[in-house]
């Protein structure tokens, strides 16, 4: 057991029952021309963490935590993608048009792929969600049982969508959950404080929140 310092209190974490959890470090997310831009987003921060979560993704791999990496994306025919979530708003391209980086948010297409430094490794967990939350409709719940890991360590964008919802899915779930506050990222700077805040609040209601230095300092 190592004692992380963290907020609101530190995070004992068991490595043995630990799992980092990468969510959605896809090319439609952190570069131009894909899903978070077409949105209308600047997506020049979120690309900016890749260097911090990819010293993460080392020091937990050799610290033999198991990786767990997510990507949100949908079948080629949509046929898991809800009208509702692809006809919101008024988009640049919807999900399954084609952009420069292949058809948006669909599984297999370029856009879709998690960006080359954050690569899985063959044997680490490869979910593929077709909605925000990553317990949704994937088998993300079993393969975490099955290597009896009770432990979550957050990494990865955007903070108060597709990392916050998992992190709410995990804690109802049971299990107990960190978040690495400079390894993820939002669109909107003052959405992750507000969400990081929610995280702790009320004496860890959701989890935990702590440095990426936090963490590697202990588990090196
Ligand atoms: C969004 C995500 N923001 N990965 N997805 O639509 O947070």
């Amino acid at each position: 057991m190592v004692e992380i310092q963290a907020s609101p209190f530190p995070f004992r974490l068991d490595p043995a029952r630990a799992a980092l959890i990468i969510i959605d470090m896809q090319r439609d997310f952190v570069e131009p021309g894909g899903f978070g831009e077409t949105l209308g987003n600047d997506v020049s921060g979120c690309k900016a963490i890749v260097p911090v979560v990819r010293r993460l993704l080392d020091a937990c791999r050799e610290a033999g935590l198991a990786i767990v990496h997510t990507r949100e994306c949908h079948r080629p025919d949509l046929s898991d993608c809800p009208p509702a979530k692809r006809e919101r708003g008024n988009p640049g391209l919807r999900i399954g048009d084609l952009g420069p980086m292949g058809r948006i948010l669909i599984a297999g297409e370029p856009g879709a792929a998690i960006v080359d430094e954050l690569m899985p490794l063959p044997g680490e967990i490869v979910i593929d969600k077709p909605g925000k939350g990553a317990f949704y409709a994937t088998d993300l719940g079993d393969q975490l049982g099955k290597r009896g890991i009770t432990q979550l360590i957050f990494a990865g964008v955007t903070t108060e969508v597709c990392v916050q919802t998992t992190m709410r899915e995990a804690n109802d779930r049971g299990y107990e959950c960190l978040l690495i506050t400079d390894a993820t990222e939002s669109y909107f700077p003052e959405f992750k404080q507000a969400a990081i805040a929610m995280i702790v609040a009320q004496g860890g209601i959701v989890g935990w929140a702590a440095t990426s230095d936090d963490l590697i300092g202990k588990i090196a």
